[in-house]
């Protein structure tokens, strides 16, 4: 069960050329009044840190995981099978495939283990962000009213006509 404790996402990548992707979930949390933690944890260029963080995020208070990564995108299904925690899986636009090679990489995990997939690129980082957002505000009201909030002003932005 999600209390104080274990209030916080994490954010991970496979690259810093991810970040410039993945800030937009950072953005969403911080304007949720959500805690997070951004790490790079490579499962090819850096398997133990992956390994590491994996075994110990439950232990280390995250209630959902956000990995994002990019070409063979085999980072969120790694973690995913590591950890009993929900993994939502960003695809990121790589440069030759547009993130195609990415989104089937994630999106495809064979049955067993589940990474929940969002888009690719920036709009799958915000929505990363929004899913763990209501994640969490299963157990917390005060969550669950600030997300109606932005989701109000978010309808109340759409204009009837076009310009
Ligand atoms: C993946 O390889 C990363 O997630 C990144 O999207 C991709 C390319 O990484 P760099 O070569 O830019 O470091 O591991």
């Amino acid at each position: 069960m999600i209390n104080k404790k274990n209030y916080k996402v994490a954010i991970v990548m496979g690259s810093q050329s991810d970040y410039s992707t993945m800030k937009s979930a950072v953005k969403i949390l911080k304007m949720l009044k959500i805690k997070y933690e951004a790490k790079i944890v490579s499962a090819h260029r850096t398997p133990n840190r992956m390994f590491d963080f994996a075994k110990k995020a439950e232990k280390n208070n995250f209630s959902v995981i956000i990995a994002g990564a990019g070409g063979s995108a085999h980072l969120p299904g790694m973690i995913a099978s590591l950890t009993n925690l929900p993994v939502i899986g960003v695809p990121i636009e790589s440069k030759k495939l547009k993130g195609l090679d990415s989104l089937l990489s994630i999106v495809q995990m064979p049955k067993g283990i589940p990474v929940g997939t969002v888009a690719i690129g920036i709009d799958g980082a915000i929505n990363a962000a929004l899913l763990s957002a209501s994640i969490m505000s299963i157990y917390d009201n005060k969550l669950k009213k600030r997300i109606e909030i932005w989701k109000n002003k978010q309808t109340k932005s759409v204009k009837k006509k076009p310009r």
